[in-house]
């Protein structure tokens, strides 16, 4: 093995080799894709020795590790972020260009990692490429999906959804640990008995019980040797694993726990509008968090001796309420397998403990039916009993008389378990992902927590790699930034603000444009090889790329660009410039609303091709499928970013960050750190617009606003709403802003809104002041890389410090 490719002969030299042992081909016979498989073998035995020295390290050290759990992680493509950690893609290059091949278009060919879906698994992506690149002890835990979310296609402008097959040429970056599995145990009856010393112990029995396997992915650093783990849990069944009745001839049973025990892991995010689809998802969180758990606690029984000082050495993080299990789950294996009792396990288990919230939105915070909790998890069941019996004690005895609030802080109610009661009860650390999501958290989502725990509470605003984002989405504009100020900034992003005095230099500036337009032009050509579809590269870019979700808002968006198509009717002239709108994004399956909204965006979309006198100055496309690869493409080509939630809802969004680093102006709500943008850049520098988080909450408390007064008032409004007559289709969003009064305020701000647009096209025409606009958004950005966040968890929460490998 070798610890570096010296020249582009050896790389050449060590690809035969690897060819041959793989498919035991020569390199010209291989087709593209099995050039990718190669390549990916190669520079995963580059990070092997440093994977083990790594660990090594860390074990002989005795240092505090973080295991970061996630039921996401949205990786995006490894090859080049791989290369680019270990320095070596120029030797890549090269070398392939040796052997007849191009690395740009192999690249390509690597299927996106359908391990994720939005913001929160792309944050623990980006979450992990910080630590290593701190050098920090932090792993990631999670399940190994057979599928991911579902590849959108569009079929007649509607979401369809077909399988996301992402495994089906297999995953060259992991390692599958045979020797590392652990059983996880479901179903059977638990109760407490006598142990014969005066006190109780649990029998849990008539279990079934599922093999979970390993599969680790080599998470390396910058540039620094560090590599830790990313481990991903696959579910297996075991012949003897079905209690008691796989002998007793039962062969149904057998087929059914068969079947039920290979589907923990086949999807993610099974349906849940059906009663077997939240139970599968039930198994899968208690899945992850077990099988994580105990192999954390065999590996801390490897290195220490007293697990009362379990809580020095290891710090869980959970990541939203979906692995709040671990919390229980700890303690059952300190009580039931380590012999401890219920203080010291719980003094153990809240000092590990720490959990991020990432959402206000109350039908978004977990809760479980009791019966199906009960009769899947028996023995974790009457754990969550015990907890919630002394925590309602305690809470009792503090506010007595208080039964309203002693309501809202239960773990079990109405014949629920509530997952956020939970994680909040069994941790020492609970952040929000932005200050204005913070403040309401403790303000009023988790108030009555907030008075009993105030010291908990803390925020932690969200970041992203800008290794990633910056450094390998966007090569040109890394390029001009180190030529402009050195490349201390990738390793220091803060220091992008070295770039401030170049904001008004006009060579600077220049340099500046052509990079925009650059990156604007590969977009148009891949938009044109891949869709067949033709923008104009001149055109202003203004980019909207989310999930879909009502209060994500895209139906304000493309409600204004229809009133633009109307303005444009009566006046070739009302537009100043061309401008290009360009959306992607999935939606849930079952959310029929979002689903409408795609369809609204393809219906608008095609009015504007078919109308001479409008589509020479707009342009409305949507991407379909969107994905990390495709973000990568999109955030470097935009000129406007937009981040129009209904403020208060986003709890902090990422995009807005990834556009920022690549240079776009924010068209925003003062939602989610889009508030923290705003303050750092100041108002030249992004256009805000629209209700405050304040106004909001205070509509919604005293039963919204008329949106039919609106309707009647604003003949622009009634005009746009005509597009709904469309399709009957659209009637339900006809429904959702006039009758079911506009829950999102799409009409309320909608005025607002043009008012904003109507700013941009301004400032965009003032071609030096926009760039000076870009220039300073480039340069604050550092401070929303996901090393600052990482850091401050590593200080404040976490108290882990980087060790040098
Ligand atoms: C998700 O992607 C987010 C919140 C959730 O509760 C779930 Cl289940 C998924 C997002 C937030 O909507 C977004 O505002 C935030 O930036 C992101 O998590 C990361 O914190």
């Amino acid at each position: 093995m070798t610890k570096n490719w010296k020249s582009p002969k050896q790389f050449v030299c060590l690809f035969t080799q690897k060819a041959k042992i793989l498919f035991n081909e020569e390199p010209a016979a291989l087709t593209p894709k099995k050039v990718y498989l190669v390549l990916a073998n190669l520079v995963k035995d580059l990070i092997y020795d440093d994977w083990l020295a790594t660990e090594q390290r860390y074990d002989a050290r005795q240092t505090k590790q973080v295991y970061y759990f996630s039921i996401e992680f949205l990786l995006g493509r490894l090859l080049d972020a791989n290369l680019m950690n270990c320095g070596m893609e120029n030797m890549a290059r090269e070398g392939l260009k040796e052997l007849g091949f191009d690395l740009d278009a192999i690249m390509p060919l690597e299927a996106d990692p359908g391990l994720g879906n939005g913001g929160l698994g792309r944050l623990a992506a980006c979450f992990i490429d910080s630590l290593a690149a701190l050098q920090l002890p932090g792993h990631g835990c999670s399940i190994r999906y057979q599928y991911g979310l579902f590849e959108q296609h569009i079929v007649d402008g509607q979401q369809v959804e077909l399988p996301d097959t992402w495994l089906q040429d297999g995953f060259p970056w992991e390692t599958k640990r045979s020797d590392k599995a652990v059983h996880v145990r479901y179903g059977g009856s638990a109760y407490m008995r006598p142990d014969g010393k005066g006190g109780l112990e649990c029998v849990h029995e008539g279990y079934s019980s599922v093999l979970a396997i390993p599969y680790d992915v080599p998470v390396p650093g910058y540039r620094n040797h560090t590599v830790n783990t990313l481990r991903l849990w696959q579910a297996e069944y075991t012949p003897d694993g079905l209690f008691g009745q796989g002998q007793g001839g039962d062969f149904r049973k057998v087929l059914q726990y068969r079947d039920t025990t290979q589907q923990i892991s086949r999807f993610l995010y099974p349906d849940d509008s059906t009663e077997e689809g939240r139970k599968l998802r039930l198994m899968q969180e208690y899945f992850f968090v077990s099988a994580g758990l105990q192999s954390i606690v065999r590996h801390y029984r490897g290195q220490h001796r007293d697990l009362r000082e379990f809580d020095r050495y290891v710090a869980l993080h959970i990541n939203d309420t979906h692995p709040a299990l671990l919390i229980p789950e700890l303690m059952r294996i300190l009580m039931d397998e380590e012999g401890m009792g219920w203080e010291e396990a719980w003094r153990i288990t809240v000092a590990s403990t720490s959990y991020t919230n990432h959402t206000i939105m109350p039908e978004a915070l977990e809760r479980w039916s009791i019966p199906l909790f009960q009769s899947l998890l028996p023995r974790v069941y009457l754990i969550v009993e015990e907890l919630n019996r002394r925590w309602l004690a305690a809470y009792r005895r503090k506010f007595p008389g208080r039964e309203d609030k002693a309501e809202q802080v239960a773990i079990l109610w109405g014949g629920q378990v509530r997952m956020a009661n939970l994680a909040v009860v069994g941790s020492h650390s609970v952040n929000g992902v932005a200050e204005l999501h913070t403040k309401i958290l403790e303000e009023s989502t988790l108030h009555p927590f907030y008075e009993v725990y105030p010291e908990r509470f803390n925020n932690k605003t969200n970041g992203v790699t800008h290794r990633r984002w910056l450094l390998e989405s966007n090569p040109p504009l890394a390029a001009l930034i180190s030529d402009t100020i050195g490349t201390d900034w990738i390793r220091h992003p803060k220091k992008l603000k070295e770039l401030l005095p170049y904001r008004d230099d006009p060579s600077f500036q220049e340099k500046l444009a052509q990079v925009k337009q650059d990156r604007k032009d590969a977009l148009v050509r891949w938009i044109q090889e891949t869709r067949g579809v033709a923008v104009d590269p001149h055109s202003l870019f203004d980019i909207q790329i989310k999930r879909f979700h009502m209060y994500k808002r895209q139906l304000l968006n493309i409600l204004h660009v229809y009133s633009l198509y109307l303005r444009l009717l009566d006046d070739p002239d009302a537009v100043p410039l061309p401008q290009t709108f360009l959306f992607g994004g999935k939606a849930a399956a079952s959310y029929g609303e979002a689903k409408v909204v795609i369809k609204l965006i393809h219906t608008v979309a095609r009015l504007i091709d078919q109308e001479p006198r409008v589509r020479e100055k707009l342009k409305v496309l949507f991407l379909e499928n969107y994905n990390v690869s495709l973000g990568q493409r999109l955030f470097p080509a935009a000129d406007v970013s937009e981040q129009i939630s209904t403020a208060s809802k986003e709890a902090s969004g990422t995009g807005n960050m990834k556009f920022m680093m690549n240079g776009a102006i924010t068209l925003g709500t003062l939602d989610g750190a889009n508030v923290e943008i705003h303050r750092l850049v100041g108002d030249e520098n992004c256009v805000i617009f629209g209700l405050r988080a304040e106004e909001v909450q205070k509509y919604y408390r005293e039963g919204g606003y008329s949106s039919w007064d609106l309707y009647r008032q604003d003949e622009e409004i009634r005009r746009v709403l005509d597009v709904f007559q469309k399709n009957p289709l659209f009637s339900q969003l006809y429904e959702d802003l006039l009758r079911r009064n506009d829950e999102y305020f799409v009409l309320k701000d909608f005025a607002a809104y043009r008012e904003a647009h109507q700013e941009i096209l301004r400032r965009y025409q003032d071609r030096p002041g926009w760039l000076r606009a870009s220039a300073v958004n480039i340069a604050q950005s550092g401070h929303f890389s996901s090393d600052r966040t990482v850091s401050q968890y590593a200080r404040d929460i976490w108290k882990v410090k980087p060790i040098r490998v």
